[in-house]
């Protein structure tokens, strides 16, 4: 029988990667990602167990042990991934819960491949859950997961949080099985938002589609109280400092300004390559302020980390082309020899370069259409010490709720997003100064492990050590 644990995690993806030695053995390696940084620290401290999909098709590996987490893997044919994952999760729900800024695609093998992974997912946690268990189901993949498990277990907590935004009522009616998807997430006790209006949104479409009666943010179901909340995810902020500070790091911070030929202003964009995250318009902006004159090749500089990401879906490979060829395009009219205009990185950085890289940027832009919450935006904060350097963000990011001193903008309008950028680039230091302690200050107090802990005291079971 599988080990038991009071404290179960399940999320699509584990925590894990399999990499190959130099003597050519197999080996298990913690993976870098926004839910693997969110989740880590608490799993550690709760001795839990991850239950996901290891990476590869076919049969899964046995579960092990890695750095204090039990790790417990769920197979996924290839057939699979291709309709549950890609297909369902990515082409489906990813873009209709992102207010459907790319055209979202429902296919019926796509919707019961989506069904029968997900009971797969309950099954293994049904398994592993003591009796009693916390289990937090994570994420748009897993949304059938709450209701499934409550049938097999009555008798556990179940706590749902979806890292993504929940779109308004209209957007949602459009899912085919959209009752099915409801009830789903019903099955848990507490359904957790980063936002207070999905929040909203999701309580409204309980009695919109089933016609369910709530009281404030908490809903009756079958006799039960689900209750829905806010709880705005973060980053392991002292982590992230101390990893900026680290005097190699800022080595490479001066490093790479020089490489870039010290232009006075270094702007940056981190993102997956994905089409909610708006770098081209982003790209655009940059474009026309280089054309209108108002910035200079040489003064100023952009570098793009674009992370591969979800490469067999179409979305995906359209977005790619487009954003090359506006990266060529700048180039090919702005670029000198030896000085293009974009760095265009369509490659994963390590934690250190990437942190070296928010330490050299004076200007980050964070420009998404629509954002659950963008850890990259907090993570820049984070990395900028106490010495200026200034966030564009989007108002359609989670975050733009909490990092008010940022210089927010409208991703939709062009000139809004000139504007912002060039006030950044011209705001005094001691203003840049001021808006950042006021946002490392909230960082600090408002960290990953705060989320957790939130989370898991309004689910009542914050006493998942014992
Ligand atoms: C989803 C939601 C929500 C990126 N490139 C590299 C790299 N990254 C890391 C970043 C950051 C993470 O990946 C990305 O997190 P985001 O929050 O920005 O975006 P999503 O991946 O879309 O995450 C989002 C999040 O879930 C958590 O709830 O905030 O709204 O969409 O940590 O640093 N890390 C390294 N190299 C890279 O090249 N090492």
């Amino acid at each position: 029988m599988a080990q038991r644990s009071s404290f179960v995690v399940v999320a699509n993806r584990l925590p894990v990667d399999e990499v190959t030695l130099p003597n050519g053995e197999r080996q298990w390696r913690p993976s870098p990602g926004g839910l693997v940084t969110a989740l880590h620290p608490v799993l550690v401290e709760h001795r839990g167990t991850w239950i996901g999909w290891a990476g590869g098709d076919g049969t899964a590996p046995e579960p092990f042990d890695l750095e204090g987490i039990h790790i417990h893997p769920v197979p996924l044919s290839a057939d699979e991934l291709e309709r549950y994952y890609e297909g369902q999760s990515n082409a489906t729900i990813w873009p209709l819960y992102h207010d459907a800024v790319e055209t979202p695609v429902y296919k019926r093998r796509w919707r019961d491949s989506y069904r029968a992974v997900n009971h797969r997912f309950a099954e293994a946690a049904a398994d592993v859950a003591a009796e009693g268990a916390t289990v937090w189901v994570q994420d748009y993949q897993l949304q059938l997961v709450p209701a499934m498990l409550r049938e097999m277990r009555p008798d556990l907590k179940i706590g749902f949080f979806l890292h993504i935004p929940f779109p308004p009522i209209e957007l949602f009616m459009q899912m085919p099985f959209r009752a099915e998807i409801l009830r789903g997430l019903l099955g848990a006790d507490l359904v957790g938002f980063q936002q207070r209006l999905a929040a909203q949104n999701f309580v409204r479409l309980a009695r919109h589609l089933l016609g369910l009666r709530y009281v404030g943010q908490s809903i009756q179901v079958d006799g039960r109280q689900v209750k829905a909340g806010a709880f705005p995810i973060s980053i392991d902020t002292k982590d992230m400092e101390r990893l900026a500070a680290d005097p190699a790091v800022q080595a490479r911070a001066k490093q790479i300004r020089a490489e870039l030929g010290d232009p006075k202003t270094v702007i940056l964009g981190v993102d997956r390559l994905d089409y909610t995250k708006g770098i081209e318009l982003r790209l655009k902006a940059f474009r026309e302020l280089l054309a209108d004159g108002k910035l200079n090749v040489g003064d100023a500089v952009m570098v793009q980390v674009a992370t591969p990401s979800r490469e067999r879906v179409e979305h995906y490979q359209t977005l790619r082309v487009k954003v090359e060829r506006e990266v060529g395009r700048i180039n090919g009219e702005f670029g000198k020899v030896g000085t293009p205009a974009v760095h265009y990185l369509h490659q994963s950085v390590d934690k250190q370069e990437l942190a070296a890289m928010y330490a050299a940027a004076d200007v980050m832009m964070v420009t998404p259409l629509r954002d659950g919450m963008n850890l990259v935006a907090k993570e820049y904060i984070a990395c900028r010490g106490d010495t200026g350097g200034a966030l564009i963000l989007s108002e359609f990011a989670g975050a733009a709720t909490e990092l008010r001193q940022s210089f927010l903008c409208n991703p939709h309008d062009p000139d809004g997003v000139k504007e912002a950028l060039m006030r950044a680039i011209n705001a005094e230091a001691h203003e840049l100064k001021r808006r950042m302690r006021v946002m490392q200050r909230h960082l600090r107090t408002h960290d990953v492990a705060r989320w957790a802990h939130t989370f898991l005291d309004e689910l009542g079971s914050d006493d998942t050590e014992n």
